[in-house]
């Protein structure tokens, strides 16, 4: 387990974590018809006290469908049909508001192509004990991805280098959307003004839990290249994150120098 450069452990210390909640595992789909079934079961199995919210975009393939079917023969799993296609980070927030209105402890954040292995989630869960928030992560000592081209690690070890450097994060995987919050994080990081496309969200979540003080914790997990469907990656997705990240950090140093800036602060609207 890695979390930067030890202040965020140093400021941990001493802190008493409270129990864990029921876990929900929020899997935003679109057009993943040849995933959701395998996916699903996979959670299931891995952690069968969880639950699942598919938060589906009304996929063209049917995924809302057969989604409906596993949750009509499991009351762990539910459906969350939205209008149409609003990208991930969209899904995300609507899934986050559905399962803090429903009570749960715990919102995890899952790929459905099966990039994110569910049989993981134990350990994240485990470290979320002494966290406000985990993040599976492919670039601390133990991770690694399987099946990337090299160009695509590429492009995720520069997004991630470039956002803990322009934004000042001691953390390693950055983009990455594998992840467990306590529900007491998401509600204190302020959700109604995230930036919600893309790379640009996990981005921003990260970015808001570290400025505010959060103890976020980075466990090593092997991501797995999807084998079934397409990517939604696009070159729009990544130019925006590389402008917002850019600004943020821009913005954040302009504050410092004009004596703005409370490091170690706890601002209220990162
Ligand atoms: N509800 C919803 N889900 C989406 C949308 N775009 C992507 N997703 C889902 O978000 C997850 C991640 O999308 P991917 O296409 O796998 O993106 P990625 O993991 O960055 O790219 P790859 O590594 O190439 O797979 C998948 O479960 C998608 O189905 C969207 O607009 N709405
Ligand atoms: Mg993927």
């Amino acid at each position: 387990m890695n979390d930067g450069d030890g202040a965020l452990a140093a400021q941990a210390q001493g802190r008493k974590f409270g129990p864990l909640g029921t876990a929900l595992v929020i899997i935003p789909t679109y057009n993943e018809a040849e995933n959701i079934k395998s996916i699903v079961g996979r959670v299931r199995k891995s952690v069968p006290e969880a639950h699942v919210l598919v938060a589906d975009d009304n996929s063209p393939d049917g995924t809302g469908k057969l989604a409906d079917e596993l949750a009509a023969e499991d009351e762990q799993v539910q459906v969350l049909h939205r209008k149409g296609k609003e990208g991930l980070g969209a899904a995300y927030l609507a899934g986050f508001r559905w399962g803090i209105d429903n009570g749960y402890g715990v919102l995890v954040e899952m790929d459905a192509d099966g990039s994110h292995r569910p049989e993981e989630l134990p350990r994240l869960l485990t470290a979320l004990k002494g966290a406000d928030l985990v993040l599976g992560s492919r670039w601390v000592p133990g991770g690694r991805v399987v099946n990337w081209p090299k160009s695509r690690e590429f492009i995720s070890r520069g997004g991630s280098l470039y956002s803990r450097v322009a934004l000042d994060l001691p953390l390693r995987d950055i983009t990455g959307g594998y992840r467990a919050f306590r529900r007491e994080t998401l509600e204190g990081l302020g959700l109604d003004d995230v930036a919600s496309q893309g790379y640009c969200f996990q981005v921003d979540l990260a970015r808001r839990a570290v400025k505010a003080g959060y103890h976020v914790v980075e466990v090593p997990i092997t991501f797995v290249e999807r084998e079934h469907g397409d990517s939604k990656m696009s070159r729009d997705i990544l130019v925006e994150a590389l402008w917002r990240v850019t600004t943020w950090g821009v913005g954040e140093r302009v504050a410092k120098l004009r004596g703005r800036g409370r490091p170690g602060g706890k601002p209220s609207q990162p």
